[in-house]
């Protein structure tokens, strides 16, 4: 399962996102370092729901319906603060960027209402220039990287020199949390043009390595989050105008209304741009107060919270991953227990049926045979690349 991360600088609020998203209590504070060691959670993206389409009424198992969508499982972790000067051990230090390693995407939040100074601590609304947020995080990575490489490349020239390999196979097996696999770790040498013999590599070959590596295995979606202090609407305006692309943000208001609806207290659907407050309910004058400034201050005047599209941006747009039903009854859309279309996986972009095979159980993988594509009911090759919302019987060997 792919990993997003939840990353910026102290007191942005990258824990309040993580648990708008999960809704998993964690410490939030107004107040740098609150979050000392990651959180790790289960957020939800929207697809169309397609049991409509197919006439049938459908028994979700892992993911679940609300408001006409399916709801499908994501991965999230939630980071502690980095500071500038972080890959030289300030702040936190780091450690947190080898956190940051570990993640596929990463949701980068910024204090859009310029509230906070470049530490985190807090300081009047509009004053802090959020601009300054976005390249530090970059930064930060990148020399980290360049120090990893550093540390470990007298190692790494030696291993090439006596074990024969090419250099993208001596820096991926020495270096194992650089990258996920030693493809990319090719495919920047090769695109840099950069010296295929490690003792040759110059100050500048490492900056070149790390730069493009950074971009291929950390795809960035910047977050401007606190959008319901009225502050943020002109930082963000800047910040389009400089090219960024931003999704708006009030991780606050999404968990006031997340819990809100746990509670009974009101009906809210996760992206949606209304509330309703229930009828019957005992409300207190405070909390009435609340929703109406979230509706008023966050869904009016920027129509969601948006905490869900962020999390949908990651997913479907920076990673490029498919939402797939897979069924093992192509007519019946039921699974070997007989559940109608109780499943959705989200596969990488690319793959095949025979990986959805292997996703779904690595006996199944081993003996697939062939997959039907169940709205056409037609048989499927095996290297048929998954299309988004695919509903795919997978036919194996029984042993
Ligand atoms: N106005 C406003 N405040 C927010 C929003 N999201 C978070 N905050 C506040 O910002 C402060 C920091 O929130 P956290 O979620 O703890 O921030 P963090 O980025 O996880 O902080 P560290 O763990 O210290 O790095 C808290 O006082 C939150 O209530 C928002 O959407 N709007
Ligand atoms: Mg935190």
């Amino acid at each position: 399962m792919r990993l997003i991360g939840v990353t910026g600088k102290p007191n942005v609020g990258k824990s309040t996102f993580f648990a708008a998203a999960t809704l998993i209590p964690v410490k939030i504070a107004n107040y740098p370092f609150t979050t000392i060691e990651p959180n790790v959670g289960v957020g939800y993206v929207r697809i169309k729901e397609v049991s409509e389409e197919f006439k049938v009424k459908p028994e979700p198992n892992n993911s679940f319906i609300r408001g006409g969508y399916r709801f499908v499982p994501v991965q999230l972790v939630d980071l502690p603060g980095l500071v500038p000067g972080a890959h030289e051990g300030r702040g936190l230090g780091n450690q947190f960027l080898t956190e940051v390693s570990t993640a596929d995407a990463l949701l980068h939040i910024v204090d859009a209402s310029g509230g906070t100074d470049e530490e985190g601590r807090p300081v009047k609304p509009g004053s802090y220039d959020v601009l300054k947020d976005i390249k530090f995080l970059e930064e930060e990575y990148v020399m980290w990287q360049v120090g990893v490489l550093k540390k470990n490349w007298e190692k790494v020239a030696r291993k090439q020199e006596v074990q024969k390999l090419n250099l993208a196979e001596a820096i991926f097996s020495t270096i194992s949390n650089l990258a996920k696999n030693e493809s990319v770790v090719k495919e920047v040498i090769t695109s840099s043009k950069l010296p295929e013999e490690a003792k040759l590599w110059k100050e500048e070959d490492f900056l070149a390595f790390s730069k493009l590596l950074m971009r291929l295995t950390k795809p960035t979606l910047i977050v401007a989050n606190k959008v319901d202090v009225p502050e943020a609407e002109e930082n963000i305006k800047r910040l389009t105008k400089e090219g960024y692309s931003v999704v708006p943000v009030s991780a606050e208001a999404e968990l006031a209304l997340k819990r809100a609806d746990k509670l009974g207290i009101i009906d809210y659907v996760a992206g949606e741009s209304t509330f309703k407050v229930k009828e019957g309910t005992s409300i207190k004058e405070t909390q009435l107060k609340a929703l109406n400034f979230i509706r008023e201050r966050v869904l009016e005047k920027w129509g969601s919270t948006g905490v869900q599209q962020a999390l949908e941006h990651a997913t479907f747009n920076l990673l490029g991953m498919v939402a797939v039903y897979p069924v093992a009854d192509p007519r019946k859309l039921t699974d070997n227990k007989g559940r109608v279309l109780p499943d959705v996986y989200l596969m990488d972009k690319d793959s095949t049926v025979r990986d959805l095979a292997f996703a779904i159980h690595s006996e199944i993988g081993k003996n697939f045979l062939y997959a039907v594509d169940a709205r056409k009911m037609i048989r499927l090759s095996d290297d048929y690349k998954l299309k988004h919302l695919d509903v795919i019987s997978i036919v194996s060997a029984s042993k």
